[in-house]
């Protein structure tokens, strides 16, 4: 059964895609934890992080070092939390690598990545 994000490449459910490359696809998280909420994956359904080919990973991260700006510069944000929820322990609720993009403003509450305390 192919998940979410694999019909999102494969064009079968929409999503507000806003990059694109051979390998690679960003679109707007369709549950945001703020404005400009950004997911990029990889084309093929890699599960995990360790999953992806280095070239794909290098792919993946390429294009995040190259949105992270655009998203926080389109939302007027102040900084950005990037984040993998890798593996279902750490709450990854889609099999198909990911990494969020997380616009932050001043003042929004949303703490540090280091707050996580398992
Ligand atoms: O995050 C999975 C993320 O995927 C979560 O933030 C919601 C988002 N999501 C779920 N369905 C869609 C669709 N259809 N379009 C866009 N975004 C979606 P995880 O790290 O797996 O917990």
């Amino acid at each position: 059964m192919p998940t979410i994000f694999e019909q999102i490449v494969d064009g079968e459910i929409p999503a507000r895609i806003v990059h694109e490359t051979d390998t690679t696809l960003a679109f707007l998280d369709a549950n945001p934890l703020a404005r400009g909420h950004t997911l990029v994956i990889p084309k093929e359904p890699y599960e995990q992080l360790d999953d992806l080919p280095a070239e794909i990973a290098s792919d993946v991260f390429s294009v995040v070092h190259e949105l992270t700006p655009v998203v926080e510069e389109a939302v007027d944000a102040d900084a950005t939390t990037i984040g993998i929820n890798n593996g279902e322990a750490a709450g990854q609720e889609i099999p198909h690598a990911h990494v969020h993009i997380i616009p932050r403003f001043e003042g929004d509450g949303g703490g540090p990545i280091h707050a996580i305390s398992p």
